[in-house]
Parts: C-alpha cells; sequence; structure tokens
C-alpha cells in the first residue's frame, strides 16, 4: 500500500496576494454609486472608537439601503430557473409559410436568450422536483423581439386562462404551513385536479419520466399552443412549435431525483453551466407542425384546445433550424432574473390563435412584468432590449433610462416632422390576421374540447413497459402523500378512465379500489346542466405514437455523460489512463472519487490528482461507474461502505458499471455480485482487456439507463 502524501503546502503570502489583480484593475476603485472613490469600506463613521454611528455616513448609508432592496418579487411560477445565450439559424427559407424574418434566410444568425425553469417552487427550490419544465426563448430578431414560452410538455393542464391561478394555488406549498416546498404531492393538487377532468392528459405528462430530466439539454421544447404562420401573400397556415434536443430525450429515476435533491439542489443548472463553459454547446433543433387552414377541423382534437396534441403520425415534425447555447450568463440577476418574456412578443408573420388559454397569456405576462420588475420600462433593461432601434411615443414611467429629445411625443405631429411614421406591411408594419369572427358573447367550454381522455391513454399507450412502471408507481407516491382517502379514490376514477392497468396498478399500492361511478367534472358554470360539461368519450385514430416515449430517442452519444472511476491508493495506472482517455475521446465527463482528496499514488508510483472524495460525491451526480484494477485500491474500496453504497445506488438506477476482472473483489461486496456475471448485456461490464471494456462501456453509457434491470424494492441502496 502506498504511504499516505501530505497535502501541498500553501503558503501565508499565496492566501493573502490581494493585489494580484490591481495591475489588471487599474483605476477600478471602489466608489459609491455616484462615483465617489471610498478610501475605507471596512468601517462606518462613528462617533469616536467606540461612539455611535453618524447618520451622515452617506457611503454607509447607500450600501445597505441597495442591500435592502436587492430582491425583487420572484416570479408567481417558473421562480427557479437558469439561463443561457446563443444563437439560431434556420436551415432554408421558410417564405412559402411565413415572412418573418428570422426564418428566411440561412446565412443569418439570431441571437437568443433562452431560460429554463421549474414551475412549482420557489426560487431556491432544487432543480429536480417533479414538475414541468420552463422552456422560454426570446429571439432578438431584426424585426423586434419573438418570445416562444413553451414547456418541456407539448399539453397543459387547463384550457381556459381563468383556471390558472385555481391551478397554481393549487399546486403552490399549502397556504396555513407552506408546505411542501416544489411538489405536487400534495392534498391540494389532488384535490383541484382530481375535478378536474381536462388535466388528465397532462397529468401523465408530469407522472411520466419527461417530469424528471437528466438534464435542460436532454429536454424537448413544446410551444403547445397553436399558433399561426403568415407568408408575405397573407395566407395563414396553423402551426405547432417543437424543440427536439440532439443529445436526445433522457431522464433519471424518481428515487435519484429525490437523492440529487439532497446531494446537489442546483444539478441542471451546474450541469448547463458546466456544459456550457467546457465547449460542449447544447443544441436543439427547432421543428414545426404545420396544418392548414382547409385542415382546421379534419381531426378528433380541436386545434385550439391546448390539452391536445397533434401526433407526429398525423403530422410530422419538420426541422427547420437550429439552436445553439454558447455563453453563460455574466450576472444571474441581471440576465437570468431579469429576463422578461411575452408570449404577445411576435414579429410579423407569427400570429396567434383563440386558444382561450393563449389569449389569457397574452394579458398576464406584461402584467406580471410590472409588478416583478417595478414598472413599465422593464423593455429597457438590457436582456429585455430590442436589437432593432425603438421609437416611438412612450413616455417617462419608473425609472425611464432613455432620453428622449424634442418636444414632440405624439402622433400625428407635423413639428417632429411626422415621426416616428407608421409602417406600411410592405415596410415590416405588423397586422393582424383578418381571422372573421361572428359569434354571440357568451362564457362556455367549446363542446369539442369534452375529450378529456383519449390522448391520455394514446400517451398511456405509446410508454414502453418500464415507463408505464414509471408512471404507476409515481401516480402511487404523489396520492400515497395524500391523506384525505376521497381524493385519492375520486383520482383512480379518473384514471380508470385512462387504461385499467394503470388504475389497477396504482389502486393496489394504495391499497383501494377503483370507484365504478364515472368521474365528475366540477369544472361547470353554476347555471349550466352538467350533462353539457360531462366528458366526452373519443374513439384516437391511432393505438399507439412512438414519438411520446422516450424509448425511441437517440442513444448514440456519450457526449457531456458524468462517468466516475472509483479508485484508492494503488490502482493501477494504466487501466485509469486507458479508461479516462478513451471516454473523454467520446467527449464524458471523468472524475476520480477516492477515499480521501490530494492525490494517489498508482502501482507505478505515478501519482493521480483526486476529483472529488465521497463525501462530496454521489452516485445519483453521475451516469455511469468504472471500478479500475490494482490489488491495494481493490482491497481499499471493497472494505468502504461509501464505495459499497456508490455502487448499489449505480445498480438501482440502472446506470452502466464497468469493472476490470481483477475488481471483482469490490463487486463481490455489492447487492448485485450475483447478478453482474447474468446482466452483461444489460450495462453490467466486466473484462480483462480494458481496450475492450472501454469500447463496450461507451456503448452501454450511450443507451443511458437499463431500464430492463430494475427491480423495484429489491435493492437496498
Ligand atoms: Fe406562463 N406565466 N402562464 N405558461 N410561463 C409566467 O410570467 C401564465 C403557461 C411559461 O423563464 C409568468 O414572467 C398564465 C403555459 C414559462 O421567465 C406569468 C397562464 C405555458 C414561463 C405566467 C400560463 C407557460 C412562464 C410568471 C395560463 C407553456 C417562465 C413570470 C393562461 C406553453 C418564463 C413571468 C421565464 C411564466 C402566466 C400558462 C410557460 C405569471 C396566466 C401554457 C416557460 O405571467
Amino acid at each position: 500500500m502506498a504511504k499516505d502524501k501530505q497535502p501541498e503546502e500553501i503558503t501565508n503570502d499565496k492566501l493573502t496576494d490581494l493585489n494580484l489583480n490591481k495591475e489588471n484593475g487599474k483605476d477600478q476603485f471602489l466608489s459609491t454609486n455616484h462615483g465617489v472613490k471610498i478610501n475605507d469600506d471596512q468601517n462606518s463613521l462613528k462617533a469616536g472608537n467606540r461612539g455611535g454611528t453618524l447618520l451622515e455616513d452617506f457611503i454607509l448609508r447607500e450600501k445597505i439601503t441597495h442591500f435592502d432592496h436587492e430582491r425583487i418579487p420572484e416570479r408567481v411560477v417558473h421562480a427557479r430557473g437558469s439561463a443561457a445565450h446563443g444563437t439560431f439559424q434556420v436551415y432554408e427559407c421558410m417564405s412559402s409559410l411565413t415572412k418573418a424574418g428570422l426564418f428566411q434566410d440561412p446565412s443569418v444568425t439570431t441571437p437568443v436568450f433562452v431560460r429554463f425553469s421549474t414551475v412549482a417552487g420557489s426560487r431556491g427550490s432544487t432543480d429536480l422536483a417533479r414538475d414541468v419544465r420552463g422552456f422560454a426563448v426570446k429571439f432578438y430578431t431584426q424585426e423586434g423581439i419573438f418570445d416562444l414560452v413553451g414547456n418541456n410538455m407539448p399539453v397543459f393542464f387547463i384550457q381556459d386562462a381563468t383556471k390558472f391561478p385555481d391551478l397554481i394555488h393549487a399546486v403552490k406549498p399549502e397556504p396555513d404551513n407552506e408546505i411542501p416546498q416544489a411538489a405536487s404531492a400534495h392534498n391540494t393538487f389532488w384535490d383541484f385536479i382530481s375535478l378536474m377532468p381536462e388535466s388528465t392528459h397532462m397529468i401523465l405528462w408530469l407522472m411520466s419520466d419527461r417530469s424528471l430530466p437528466r438534464s435542460y439539454r436532454m429536454m424537448e421544447g413544446f410551444g403547445v399552443h397553436t399558433f399561426r404562420f403568415i407568408n408575405e401573400a397573407g395566407e395563414s397556415n396553423f402551426v405547432k412549435f417543437h424543440w427536439k434536443p440532439l443529445l436526445g430525450v433522457h431522464s433519471v429515476a424518481w428515487d435519484e431525483a429525490q437523492k440529487i435533491s439532497g446531494k446537489d439542489p442546483d444539478f441542471h443548472r451546474r450541469d448547463l453551466w458546466e456544459a456550457i463553459e467546457s465547449g460542449a454547446f447544447p443544441e436543439w433543433e427547432l421543428g414545426v407542425q404545420i396544418v392548414s387552414e382547409e385542415d382546421e377541423f379534419k381531426y378528433e382534437f380541436d386545434l385550439l384546445d391546448p390539452t391536445k396534441l397533434i401526433p407526429e403520425e398525423l403530422v410530422p415534425v419538420q426541422r427547420i433550424g437550429k439552436m445553439t447555447l454558447n455563453r453563460n450568463p455574466d450576472n444571474f440577476f441581471a440576465e437570468t432574473e431579469q429576463v422578461a418574456f411575452h408570449i404577445g412578443n411576435v414579429v410579423p408573420g407569427i400570429d396567434f390563435t383563440n386558444d382561450p388559454l393563449l389569449q389569457g397569456r397574452l394579458f398576464s405576462y406584461t402584467d406580471t412584468q410590472l409588478i416583478r420588475l417595478g414598472g413599465p420600462n422593464f423593455h429597457e433593461i438590457p436582456i429585455n432590449r430590442s436589437i432593432n432601434p425603438v421609437h416611438n411615443n412612450q413616455r417617462d414611467g419608473h425609472m425611464r433610462q432613455t432620453i428622449n429629445q424634442g418636444k414632440v411625443s405624439y402622433h400625428p405631429n407635423s413639428m417632429g416632422g411626422g415621426c416616428p411614421f407608421q409602417a406600411k406591411a410592405s415596410e415590416g408594419g405588423f397586422t393582424s390576421f383578418p381571422e372573421r369572427i361572428d359569434a354571440n358573447k357568451i362564457r362556455e367550454r367549446s363542446p369539442s374540447f369534452l375529450d378529456h381522455y383519449s390522448q391520455a391513454t394514446l400517451f398511456f399507450n405509446s410508454q414502453s413497459d418500464e415507463e408505464k412502471n414509471h408512471i404507476i408507481d409515481a401516480f402511487s407516491f404523489e396520492l400515497g402523500k395524500v391523506d384525505i382517502a376521497f381524493i385519492r379514490e375520486r383520482m383512480l376514477g379518473i384514471l380508470a378512465q385512462v387504461d385499467s392497468t394503470l388504475a389497477n396498478g396504482v389502486a393496489y399500492k394504495l391499497g383501494l379500489h377503483v370507484p365504478k361511478e364515472k368521474p365528475v367534472n366540477a369544472s361547470v358554470p353554476a347555471d349550466a346542466d352538467p350533462a353539457t360539461y360531462q366528458s366526452k368519450i373519443v374513439k384516437s385514430s391511432l393505438d399507439v405514437s412512438e414519438a411520446l416515449s422516450m424509448s425511441g430517442t437517440p442513444k448514440d452519444s456519450i457526449k457531456t455523460r458524468k462517468v466516475a472511476i472509483l479508485a484508492a491508493d494503488g490502482v493501477t495506472a494504466n487501466s485509469v489512463d486507458t479508461m479516462k482517455k478513451s471516454l473523454l475521446k467520446e467527449g464524458a465527463v471523468v472524475e476520480i472519487i477516492s477515499v480521501r482528496l490530494g492525490t494517489l499514488t498508482t502501482d507505478t508510483e505515478t501519482e493521480i490528482q483526486v476529483d472529488k472524495s465521497f463525501l462530496t460525491a454521489a452516485s445519483v451526480l453521475y451516469d455511469a461507474v468504472y471500478v479500475p484494477q490494482g490489488i491495494a485500491s481493490v482491497g481499499t474500496l471493497s472494505q468502504d461502505g461509501d464505495a459499497i453504497h456508490f455502487l448499489n445506488e449505480a445498480y438501482k438506477h440502472c446506470k452502466a458499471i464497468s469493472f476490470d476482472k481483477e475488481a471483482k473483489q469490490v463487486i463481490d461486496e455489492t447487492c448485485f455480485s450475483k447478478m453482474a456475471e447474468l446482466e452483461q448485456d444489460l450495462g453490467i461490464i466486466n473484462g480483462e482487456s480494458i481496450k475492450d471494456l472501454a469500447d463496450k462501456f461507451i456503448t452501454a453509457i450511450a443507451q443511458h439507463r437499463f431500464w430492463g434491470r430494475e427491480k423495484p424494492g429489491k435493492i437496498p441502496a
């Protein structure tokens, strides 16, 4: 066994060399907000050494006042988020469908800023909550700002904007004790949902692995609503927007998600940041599904109903361009926190439909910025500024930045030469699509919105067996946290409308029976005949839509996957080096994990830097694990509870595990020692030739997970 190494000594000089940057930061003297250089930032102004502080101390007062006002109201929803800058380029000219400038010229690069988020939790909550993810893209086009404010699921919980405050009140922590944080697994959420059959389709998505992304970089994005594309001739086509991640769509296990929430609540934020810093830029293709005006009523669902998707088998997704995120924000608050998205930010060539959820959102986003960012000039905050010039007669207001010149702030005028002018459509002026509207003024739900179950069934039927099991487990977990029995039962009644295996599976785990009565739709106006609001049974034209399952997602790359190498003193240098090099060559991130930090001494007396010790590393933060050979290293690890736990967890979460034949001694201590030989095709890889081992390991990591190995309740990790 190699002797313990002493850590490198750090001298006092190194710790206190604060003058290092003085040269670079010439003239960067500390100053007040009004430009006065500060001489003493350590002491407030006092009446004598031990005397009271003087009100006169403008430096202290300015600093503390600014600090007192550092927080702005967090977003009511989507408070927790992370963002990045990037670019978008269209593949070919889309002028036959839309005149929007950003979709015309493949040589034009449009800057974007993208913010990903969870919905329910507060700003400081965990990234790994079971939740929908926001996927909001701000395109800074030459014609103004276009915001595509979407989610990572293609449908939504409700059909009408007026139910949004109810939905959010139900999912947020309960108002008496503010419990639970960032979780839908509680009474009020399921009380509401179980009375709202229109939520069923979305709830299936929420209970699926889609709500537990491995990374923001491995999520799909959806505009959800049907929008319109308008071309130069003024012709309209309906369009649904999609983002397809080039790394594929991947998720983690629920047990893993809960553990990550403790080990690294910033898991997604860190992952996005580190990928961009390392130059592994996340990429998505923008997809569109196009439906012509003539085909508006062709489908068994209503295009205006945001609880429905258009199956890709019915209308294929055309990939029209690529988005690359290539720069982290410089300042979280100034950019990620102050960015203000608005679904109403569209450019000529893109227009709205009458989806009642979309229509309500058109009001909400500006309204929310007024309170969050403190006034009507939030468009002047750098991250929200249009890159093309803004000219209008809007003036003044809280925190106005622009210094408008001259006397004229009205239109029409002659004193300002008529400026600014209105733009003709041919000059790029925005004109709304002149949709014909001829109707009574009513408060009603369209009967075409009353099919609440068929797409939920389609979604469930389209999942792999493992995905189906995860959905059953997720419902059982969430409803298991509901302590009011009739809410659980009511929810089972809804699940019975979707699929009997689903309902019975959940009922079994809850120790309940599936109710025989049909669920009620309680979202009915006071004077309405409840019969007219009852859910309709509609037969879906498809039994299965493969695109709805994640099992067919691309699994051909290990780029940015995190691989742990467990090692201790005496490890065989060649094993570590060869494996590490092979993994790095394929773009993976590799970390050496050991019983303590510092360096390891190998069999050849070389040294290897340890990246993390078992104290700060955990299996749930990695995609795969390798145990190299080396008698002393293997001996240490086989006696180390943390190392064994690491491996057990990796096994439980169905990750690729590889080990040198000689490291079998470590595997013998794990709960899967008996399975190690049998599950070679299921991601447990061992061998003698390190090169061969590395090749097989790389293929296995690219599979993401071996869900077929899952044995719920059998792995004590
Ligand atoms: Fe939002 N939503 N939303 N939403 N939403 C907000 O705006 C709202 C809906 C979405 O990273 C808020 O600036 C209403 C659907 C994202 O900054 C607020 C309704 C979809 C983000 C608001 C919806 C979204 C928001 C809170 C029902 C997917 C985060 C802070 C009519 C298509 C954007 C803010 C960011 C944020 C209202 C429904 C996506 C309160 C009233 C459907 C990604 O204005």
